[in-house]
């Protein structure tokens, strides 16, 4: 039923995006196959990062169009001249993953001066000015936090006094500012209480190195918020070679649902994932045929999500693609 439903919404956003019904709308005599599209990626943080590329990857092969593709190793400075030379190169539409919510406004409005439309991917822009790009595709990350504080919620409905600590993502970027400010929209019961956050960079090497740290400061932890999988699972890591047992003398929520994130779950080393799709490609490529076509698309798309608990991830595990 979810396949379907996701399927159906792929079609009607190709209705939506091209106008027509039968998904062919070809600007000019070669067909829209003959577009350029620059795209820079965020770099290879994370196993959610890595499905992210495969899946925009795989997508632009299979649609005919040439994509140009840089990896900006976490560096704004990177996204920024590759953007720069997707502008000097003359590609039909760029689209990047940016790394951090600021600073984009200069590069932005040089790309809009050259007449090349903008699409944004997976992370937002904090830009006032909204002429900057073409559309948004990705989750709503402020949800994700408010899922995740629903589950420590419930889960927690019966405790006095809830230490927790929280794996924060990049400092500065989308996912990291909005599953934060999600979180605490919904954790607001005096008895809990976020004893230490701090940045993992979304990598398993720094949630375990900060996890470590934690525990070594904190003698009391109930509960790890992490911000993603790849954090979770460095946490575990911290937390076994501290002696304990992750997912049950500490408790672990963590976002992403990336396969070795759902395999800890089903093995019950963490306790709930809140779902966050890298599979956008199919979408960014319709987006992009739609924009260097001139069309005008939708501001913001969002990607629909689920939630895992272990037993929804023992089922869910044998057909998981990432
Ligand atoms: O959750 C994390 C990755 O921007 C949604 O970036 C993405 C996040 C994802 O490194 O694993």
């Amino acid at each position: 039923m979810k396949k379907l439903i996701g399927v159906a919404a792929v079609g009607a956003l190709i209705v939506a995006l091209t106008g027509c019904a039968n998904g062919t709308a070809a600007p000019g005599e070669g067909g829209s196959e003959d577009i350029i599209v620059g795209f820079s990626q965020v770099g290879a943080e994370s196993g959610w990062r890595t499905a992210n590329t495969i899946s925009i990857q795989g997508a632009f092969k299979d649609a005919g169009i040439d994509l140009k593709f840089s990896d900006a190793q976490g560096k704004q400075e990177n996204q920024i001249k590759a953007i720069r030379s997707y502008i000097q190169q003359g590609v039909d539409v760029i689209a990047f993953s940016p790394v951090v919510e600021s600073g984009w406004d200069t590069v932005l409005k040089e790309a809009k001066d050259a007449g090349i439309p903008v699409v944004l991917t997976d992370r937002a822009v904090d830009s006032k000015d909204e002429t900057l790009y073409e559309s948004f595709l990705g989750s709503d990350f402020i949800l994700e936090g408010e899922k995740a504080g629903d589950w420590v919620n419930t889960e927690f409905a019966d405790a006095d006094k809830v230490n927790i600590v929280e794996l924060q993502g990049t400092t500065g970027a989308a996912p990291a500012n909005d599953r934060a400010e999600g979180f605490r929209n919904k954790v607001t019961d005096p008895k809990f209480e976020i004893v230490a956050s701090q940045t993992g960079d979304f990598t398993r090497a720094g949630g375990k190195q900060v996890m470590e740290a934690f525990l070594k400061s904190n003698p009391d932890i109930d509960l790890v918020y992490a911000h993603n999988d790849d954090m979770g699972l460095g946490a575990i890591e911290a937390i076994e070679a501290a002696g304990l047992v992750p997912g049950e003398d500490i408790k672990i929520v963590t976002v992403d649902a990336v396969k070795d994130g759902m395999t800890a779950l089903a093995e019950g080393k963490i306790n709930f994932i809140v779902e966050c799709s890298p599979l956008l490609g199919p979408q960014l490529v319709e987006i992009a045929k739609a924009v260097a076509a001139g069309e005008t698309v939708e501001k913001r798309i969002v990607t629909e999500e689920t939630t895992f608990d272990q037993e929804q991830a023992k089922a869910a595990l044998p057909d998981r693609q990432y």
